[in-house]
């Protein structure tokens, strides 16, 4: 088995991209109403197009694009010829609506299976899939994968901790998908049913759909005893496997340039920034059918890092999204940075809710955090004051802790909730 894309030199990537990406473009231009418009309107086309640079005097397209053509307006293929859709929830308003040609259905199984074996899988492997099946890419997305790559899929979806914990155990399952958070339940899962993770088959996971921190894969990797794999991807710009890390490298998923030519800009001002400095990241589907995406605003922010295993660029882990940033008294804050100062505390779990209120003008911050087994007295005081006090030295503020005992923060089957913010709306 062999990924002759691993293989690429730069230059050969390069040219290939800008073939790409010229034929992207017109086929945006040509059959992608919304996008023409905003061309038009931008005074740009396709033919204007030369170099790779090139791509910057083109307009973006946002999340609120897909919402405004809803349901199939960002087709670029007639209906009839896809073969299948997906939609991301929306928690506000109309579900964001993807579809799938045949070849692009074709092309995600690939980079899936791609992005399995990167990270570790490998033929005749059992992979245990428990990411949600549905309108959701992550459940189908690794299931066409795992099957390309000619492993045994095991499609569990979510849900079930027991049966999840039984059908690891018994079948022997090689690898895990699923969401970091679930992970974390479903290891509380093996402590309650009294199996040791660690003697299971289970050698590696793959883990994405939301923001996790390096403490929270030391976590994971010491109580299952695998190698921990960040994956990332979107459903506008695919689903699960724009990216994904490399087995013995880590250090960021690789992002496959050769479908996805990633760029990353001022959240503020949508300038581009140079490689290696923090920004918002946006996607050009090179190869997309039925809804090519052409600089679409992913709202994630990291940095485009070199190419390691391969000359294709990785990107550093997801601090957070721009619309996840919570801003308490002002302080700009992500949620992934209480989630590092919690983890510092080997007696803390990745289990927690940020809680927000508003006595007055004034913000309150609450942390609610599950302990690893039920602390008294004296623990509770030196973990409560610790993480206080790491908080402030962190961002200046001042958050109220609150330990809960273990089991007490519920637990979510796919992405977890981690904020809640009770402030009156402005
Ligand atoms: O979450 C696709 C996916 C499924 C990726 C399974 C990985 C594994 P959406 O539901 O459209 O698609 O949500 C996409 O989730 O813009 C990020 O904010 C976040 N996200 C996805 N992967 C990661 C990751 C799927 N590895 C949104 N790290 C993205 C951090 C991630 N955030």
């Amino acid at each position: 088995m062999h990924f002759p894309e691993f293989d690429f030199s730069l230059d050969a990537l390069r040219a290939l991209q800008l073939d790409r990406l010229k034929a992207a473009l017109a086929h945006a231009y040509a059959h992608q109403a919304p996008y023409r418009a905003k061309c038009v309107a931008a005074g740009v086309q396709p033919d204007d197009l030369r170099s790779l640079a090139d791509l910057r005097h083109f307009p973006f397209t946002e999340k609120a694009d897909l919402r405004e053509a809803y349901p199939f307006g960002m087709f670029a293929i007639p209906r009839e010829k896809c073969v299948r859709i997906h939609a991301s929830s929306g928690t506000t308003g109309r579900p964001t609506v993807v579809g799938y040609s045949a070849k692009d259905i074709d092309t995600w199984s690939e980079l899936m299976a791609r992005s399995l074996y990167a990270g570790g899988a490998r033929p005749g492997d059992i992979l245990h899939n428990a990411y949600g099946y549905g309108l959701f890419t992550g459940g189908l997305g690794f299931h066409y994968g795992a099957e390309r790559l000619g492993c045994t899929v095991v499609p569990m979806s979510g849900g079930f901790g027991e049966r999840q914990v039984q059908l690891i155990t018994d079948f022997g399952a090689h690898g895990v998908l699923m969401t970091p958070s679930y992970m974390m339940a479903i290891a509380d899962e093996f402590d309650r049913a009294g199996v040791d993770p660690r003697k299971t088959a289970l050698r590696f996971g793959f883990f994405g759909a939301e923001p996790w921190t390096e403490g929270m894969r030391a976590e994971i990797e010491q109580r299952l005893g695998i190698n921990a794999i960040d994956v990332y991807g979107l459903s506008e710009v695919m689903g699960p496997g724009v990216s994904c890390e490399f087995a013995d490298a880590k250090g960021g998923p690789t992002i496959w340039e050769d479908h996805f030519l990633p760029e990353a800009v001022d959240p503020e001002t949508g300038m581009p920034v140079p490689d290696g400095q923090p920004g918002e990241l946006v996607f050009t589907s090179l190869s997309k059918e039925a809804m090519p995406v052409i600089r679409y605003r992913t709202r994630d922010l990291t940095r485009l890092l070199p190419g390691e295993a391969t000359v294709m660029r990785r990107m550093a882990k997801i601090t957070g999204r721009s619309d996840d940033m919570l801003i308490v008294r002002g302080v700009n804050l992500f949620p992934s940075q209480v989630e590092e100062q919690i983890l510092r505390d080997p007696a803390l779990t990745g289990h927690y809710v940020i809680e927000l209120t508003r006595t007055g003008a004034l913000d309150d911050l609450v942390v609610r955090v599950e302990s690893r087994t039920s602390l008294v007295g004296d623990d509770i005081v030196r973990s409560t004051t610790e993480l206080v006090r790491r908080l402030k030295g962190m961002c200046g503020l001042s958050a109220m802790i609150e330990i809960v005992t273990p089991g007490a923060i519920e637990r979510s089957m796919g992405k977890a909730r981690r904020v809640i913010d009770r402030r009156p709306k402005a």
